[in-house]
This record gives C-alpha cells, structure tokens and sequence, in this order.
C-alpha cells in the first residue's frame, strides 16, 4: 500500500483498552529484564530514539519526553513559588530531577524509586534524559516503595512530584493513586506545599479514570486543578492532577510568569513559559465537567486501574 512500508520487525503491543492496541516499532533492544517488580524493555525506536517500557507501557523516549516532564514539575515548581525541598516519587528515567534542580531555590531534590535495576538501566542508557542529574550535590537517590517511607518518615517537602508508571492491576504503582496515598502526602507537605501527580489519559474513553483521580485529590485538598500534554509516545494526551494547600494561580499572566521564570530557573526550557502555562490551566469544558459531575473515587479498597499487559484476565 502507497506509504505504508514498514521498516520494523519488532513491535510493542500498548493496550489502550482491550481492543485498541497501538504499536510502535522497535529498532533494536538495548536491555530486557523482568525485575522483582516488572518487566523492563530499554529500546531505540526509529521514530522516537531511546526509551523505556515498561509492562508494555512507554513511560518516556529521549525525542518527547520534555512534553512530559516539563508541565509535570515546572506547573507545580511554579504554583509553589520558592521551593527548596522537592521530593520526587518514581521517575527511573531521571528527567524528573533534571527539571527540578533547573529551579535555584532548590536545595534538595530528593527521588524515591522502586526499581533499582530500571534505575541503573536508565543510567545507563538514558543520559539524554537525566544529564547526570544525580551527580548534583543537590541531588539523592533512594530505593524503596513511595507509600511506606512517606508513612514512616513523613518529612516537609515543599512539592512532591508523582512520576509514575500507570496503575495496572499489580503494579507496583497501583496504591498510589489513591486517596489513602494522597492523605499520606498531604501529610508530608509543608505549609503552602503542592503535589503534582500523572492522572491518565484525558480523551474518551478514558476521561473518566482521569475525573475520578481529579476527584479524589479534591478529597484531600483545599485547592486542586488538572491540566494535560500531548506526548506522542502515550499515543492519547495525558492528564496532570494538583493539589496544594494554598490557592493556585489557574489564570496566570504570561509576562508576570515569564519574569519569574527568567528570576528563578536555571536552563533551557523548550515547552513551559508564561503562554504554555495559561493553555495548560485551561483544560476544556467536557473534561471539567466529568470532573464536577462524576462521582467515583479511587481507593485503596477500589483502586483506579488501567488495561495493560499487567491486567489478570
Ligand atoms: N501511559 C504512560 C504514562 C507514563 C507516565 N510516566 C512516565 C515516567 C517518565 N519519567
């Protein structure tokens, strides 16, 4: 068929839901493991260059990974104003970190990871990404699960950013996107903090589970927005759910965000300004009122889920 060669042998089979499957080809495969907790893919794709997958899921690729990032950390960095402490949940890739240390208020960067065989393959193969991030003095590295060392050690972090995988059924992210797992941050936030979490994909039919985690932020916090990127990577626009414990800015002028940029970031910035950020507190009218007249909540008792290859069937 006219423009349809496939250049490919080797593809990775996304379940959007169980009959919607997007492929993307892989070029060549650079690490596979199944660690304690999932299976690792690190690939270069033709398309995308290198990347990480993991339980069939594309978490980032060296080409769009900033549509990500960016709006992940800058949006709350931003809606905090000045933070110095940042912790940061998740985010084996590092990509994380690299933004936040862009902020000089910053004297710790602090990330949580699970996974400390995807954290070394990301290392190693994803300096694209974390640009040595680790090697700032500011920065630090531990290996544990998110939920218990929040619960055990607490702590006054001034943001705390959620970089997560999806929550499929037995995933080791699964209990934390819930409001269990929100109240325990809350907890761990200091006055004025803000935490910034992923909260799927934002299009029908999955704007639901996007409401629903929305929702059940606004259970726990006195002020919450959600806003979203397009990463061509997820396929589908991905959504973004903030909580903080004092008002957020949701109409931001650009040139009063764009001076405190240049004041307070250290940097290249290639997706977050003053412009970016007023589209970004715009989300659209049907996805606020799935939010407003949804009901469910995600808990540990009921968890939002998402179809992958992780799913029991
Ligand atoms: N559906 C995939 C969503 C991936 C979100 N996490 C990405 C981690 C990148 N640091």
């Amino acid at each position: 068929m006219a423009g349809s060669k496939l250049t490919c042998d080797y593809w990775i089979t996304e379940y959007m839901t169980e009959d919607d499957v997007h492929l993307h080809g892989v070029a060549e495969m650079l690490e596979f493991k199944r660690t304690e907790y999932q299976e690792m893919s690190i690939v270069r794709s033709k398309t995308f260059g290198t990347g990480l997958v993991l339980d069939g899921k594309w978490q980032t690729t060296v080409r769009d990974e900033f549509l990500y990032h960016e709006p992940l950390v800058h949006t709350a960095l931003y809606q905090h104003g000045a933070p110095k402490r940042v912790l940061v949940l998740g985010g084996a890739d590092g990509g994380a970190v690299r933004e936040v240390l862009k902020w000089k208020s910053v004297t710790n960067a602090v990330q949580v990871e699970i996974d400390e065989v995807v954290f070394n393959a990301c290392q190693e193969h994803l300096g694209e990404i974390h640009q040595g991030c680790f090697q700032n003095p500011r920065a630090e590295i531990r290996f544990g699960d998110a939920f218990e060392v929040l619960e055990k050690e607490g702590g006054s972090w001034d943001v705390i950013v959620c970089d997560l995988s999806d929550p499929l059924e037995d995933s080791p992210a699964m209990d934390l996107f819930t409001r269990e797992f929100f109240t325990t941050c809350r907890e761990a936030l200091a006055p004025g903090g803000v935490f910034v979490i992923q909260a799927g994909p934002v299009t029908p039919p999955f704007d639901d589970g996007h409401a629903r985690i929305v929702r059940t932020l606004g259970t726990v916090f006195e002020h919450t927005t959600h806003f979203f990127s397009c990463t061509p990577t997820y396929v589908v626009p991905l959504g973004f759910a903030m909580g903080s414990l004092k008002p957020l800015d949701t109409d931001p002028e650009p040139a009063k965000v764009d001076a405190i940029l240049a004041q307070s970031v250290e940097g290249e910035l290639k997706f977050f300004d003053g412009i970016a950020l007023r589209g970004l507190m715009s989300p659209p009218k049907y996805l606020r009122d799935k939010v407003a007249n949804g009901e469910s909540l995600s808990t540990l008792d009921d968890p939002a889920r998402y179809t992958g290859s992780g799913v029991k069937s």
